[in-house]
């Protein structure tokens, strides 16, 4: 199976799991994951993967992939981070490294000073554990993004909850401009 290929089952995968479980006739658990079986079977029906897609397919999905994007429990599965849909979907608190990341865009900037970061689109604000990861997350939206460093410990005084994506990726509420500051 080529890296073109599994990027778009990738990017179907996200989709499903992410924005539109709807679609797919499939429902999440409120931790986001639903059975692997029924996704496999939602997933060859909406798209006609040809081969079908199987679960030694995903595992390579996840296997091969530069982010961690999804998790297999048991016969469950779930995306990560980066839902959309409705609800929240709950992710596991915890207590996040002192400094966190986020790669924007310098046309965004404007309007994180005034209104602070915001999940946008998405149910949480994402934060990235070193500057790498943040900056490859900014270049999505800018080729020379900023990179905000995030002061936790301060956030996390003021009530704020910080939540658990990855290795790589927090969440978390939104976030004032007073916990974060241009690098
Ligand atoms: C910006 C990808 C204006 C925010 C990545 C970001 C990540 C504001 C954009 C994950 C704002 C939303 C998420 C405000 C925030 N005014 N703009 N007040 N507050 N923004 O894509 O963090 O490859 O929804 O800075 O790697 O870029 O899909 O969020 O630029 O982990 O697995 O609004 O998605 O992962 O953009 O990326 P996004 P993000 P995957």
């Amino acid at each position: 199976i080529t890296n073109r290929e599994l990027k778009f089952i990738s990017k179907k995968m996200s989709y499903a799991l992410r924005h539109n479980p709807k679609k797919y006739g499939i429902s999440l658990n409120e931790y986001g994951y639903t059975d692997l079986d029924d996704f496999i079977a939602a997933m060859n029906r909406v798209h006609h993967f040809s081969p079908a897609l199987t679960k030694e397919t995903i595992d390579e999905v996840i296997a091969r992939s530069n982010k961690k994007r999804f998790a297999i429990r048991g016969n469950k599965i779930c995306a990560l981070y980066g839902h959309s849909i409705p609800g929240i979907i709950k992710h596991q608190a915890a207590v996040p490294p002192a400094i966190l990341f986020h790669g924007t865009a310098r046309r965004f900037m404007p309007s994180i000073d005034k209104l602070g970061l915001l999940p946008m689109q998405r149910q949480f604000v994402h934060l990235s554990t070193d500057v790498a990861t943040a900056r490859a997350v900014g270049m999505r939206h800018d080729s020379h993004p900023v990179i905000l460093q995030v002061d936790t410990v301060a956030a996390r005084k003021a009530g704020i909850e910080f939540y658990i994506g990855n290795d790589q990726v927090w969440l978390c509420d939104e976030l004032p401009s007073r916990f974060f500051k241009e690098i």
